[in-house]
């Protein structure tokens, strides 16, 4: 008997953990579309990183390529500095959160300067015409309302596909209490029987 309600105490832990990693959150919020630029020629697919966004995908520089509902900084190549906020709902418990700018450009005149919510994250930039995925560690920073800023002291030409805030959050705390609750019943159950 003993040993079979250890087993079943283990298959409980077991199927707890399992649940903890389970329930541990994670939440996206994309700002504009994963569209390549929406460059006509791209069909409205994603694209890959390292492309040059003349010569490999069509895109032609200074034309605009928004459609419906995008972001006005978004899929135009411009000049100059942009700056847009992303409202949403902040998850509570937060673990992680990452800003993702998917670009290409800004590279000749050198690199800008990057702020999220007025906090400075170094530079911006300084690539090429290639597409470019940089990513930043927001945790410290993060609002319900984030305030990117990229400020490029030339005007010189890039354009901006996407951005998107990924979040990790901490595992929903009734999981937990019902994983305790079991465990103690557990052991409860098993001291009436020895
Ligand atoms: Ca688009
Ligand atoms: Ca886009």
């Amino acid at each position: 008997m003993k040993s079979k309600i250890l087993g079943l105490m283990a298959a409980a832990a077991v199927f707890g953990l399992f649940s903890i990693v389970a329930r541990a959150g994670t939440a996206n919020v994309l700002y504009g579309d994963k569209d390549c630029f929406g460059i006509p020629a791209q069909g409205g697919s994603p694209c890959a990183v390292g492309l040059d966004f003349g010569n490999d995908l069509g895109g032609a520089f200074f034309v605009d390529y928004r459609t419906g509902g995008d972001p006005a900084v978004t899929d135009y190549w411009d000049a100059g500095s942009k700056s847009f906020t992303i409202n949403f709902a902040l998850p509570a418990g937060l673990t992680s959160a990452t800003l993702d700018l998917f670009h290409a450009g800004a590279g000749t005149a050198g690199p800008g300067s990057m702020l999220i919510n007025g906090v400075s994250f170094g530079s911006f930039g300084g690539g090429n015409n290639r597409t470019t995925l940089t990513s930043y560690d927001i945790l410290a920073v993060i609002t319900g309302s984030t305030l990117v800023s990229i400020n490029l002291s030339s005007t010189d030409g890039w354009a901006l596909d996407y951005a998107e805030i990924r979040m990790g959050t901490v595992p929903e705390p009734g999981t937990l209490a019902l994983l305790g609750l079991g465990l103690a019943g557990l052991g409860l159950s098993r001291r009436r029987k020895a």
